[in-house]
């Protein structure tokens, strides 16, 4: 195991779930933590629970683990009040307090909303300009740069996984180029832990799927290799919806349904 100690933040949430069982694999003990309670810790596992806005509570959180997987925050577009909290305040504390303990390695789940505004019909790069597509977007590319800044300041070496949808199975067309497995999700986050030089990195979560909007050629150091494809989906999900409205934002934008959100009042 490269890991002695690992922490998962968002553990309570529906990928924190997903992986719970998967990263034990990957460190001698795991550590969960979430800001709602989600049980008792199991054999092999530690549970401290932690708001990501309270400075304290995540210094607590993070001492003592070696490398990060940063799930926690606002997860969708939403009032901007959480989404500062979580994801803003949330990733500036988590940095400092990997600062200040020693921690070297961060997986941080960014998104595929920080590029929400390219088109469906572009393929891009993690070179091309972030294009968020709303608050959440923001946040997520706020993370990215801030985690940039502590890769360059302090050595702190992070993969931005800009993840597009990591569901039991593609819920619509979309998710059809946007579909990333659980057990790819698993490779992806175990690549960049033991990579032996992860510098700065963003990578676009995907599946191996044949319609895609990413080339992760820029990312080739990590070494993921995905094993699962939407494709044998497709059948299936285009009997049960109907062919897209091409003037319809949602059905242009890679972002889709993201790129009409709000605007929200806090
Ligand atoms: P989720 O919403 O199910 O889980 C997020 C977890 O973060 C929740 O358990 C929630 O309680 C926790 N959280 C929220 N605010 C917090 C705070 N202030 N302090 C501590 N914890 C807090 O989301 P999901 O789907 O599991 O996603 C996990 C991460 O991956 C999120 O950061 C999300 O933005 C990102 N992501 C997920 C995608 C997906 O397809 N599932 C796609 C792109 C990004
Ligand atoms: C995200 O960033 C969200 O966390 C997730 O719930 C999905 O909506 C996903 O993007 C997506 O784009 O499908």
């Amino acid at each position: 195991k490269v890991h002695e100690k690992l922490l998962l933040t968002g553990a309570a949430g529906g990928l924190g779930k997903a992986l719970r069982e998967r990263l034990k694999a990957n460190c001698s003990v795991l550590r969960l933590s979430d800001v709602q309670a989600f049980g008792e810790a199991l054999a092999g596992e530690e549970v401290v629970l932690a708001d990501l806005a309270d400075a304290a509570a995540v210094s607590q959180m993070v001492e003592g683990v070696d490398a990060i997987v940063h799930l926690g925050g606002m997860s969708v577009e939403g009032p901007f009040g959480p989404i500062l909290q979580a994801n803003i305040l949330g990733v500036y504390n988590l940095y400092e307090a990997a600062r200040k303990h020693g921690v070297k390695r961060v997986v941080f789940a960014s998104s595929n909303h920080v590029t929400g505004f390219y088109r469906q019909d572009e393929t891009i790069t993690a070179d091309h300009p972030a294009r968020p597509d709303g608050l959440y977007g923001l946040s997520k590319a706020f993370g990215e740069d801030l985690s940039r800044f502590y890769f360059d300041r302090y050595g702190i070496e992070t993969a931005c996984v800009r993840i597009g949808s990591s569901f039991a199975e593609p819920r619509d067309r979309r998710m059809l180029a946007t579909w990333l497995s659980f057990d790819d999700l698993h490779r992806l986050i175990t690549a960049c832990l033991t990579t032996p030089v992860l510098g700065h990195s963003i990578i676009f979560g995907m599946s191996n799927n044949a319609v895609t909007w990413w080339d992760n050629s820029r990312a080739r150091h990590i070494g993921y290799v995905p094993q699962d494809s939407s494709d044998v989906f497709r059948e299936a999900v285009y009997a049960r919806t109907p062919p897209p409205d091409l003037k319809d934002p949602v059905a242009q934008y890679q972002g889709g349904g993201f790129v009409v959100a709000g605007p929200f009042g806090d």
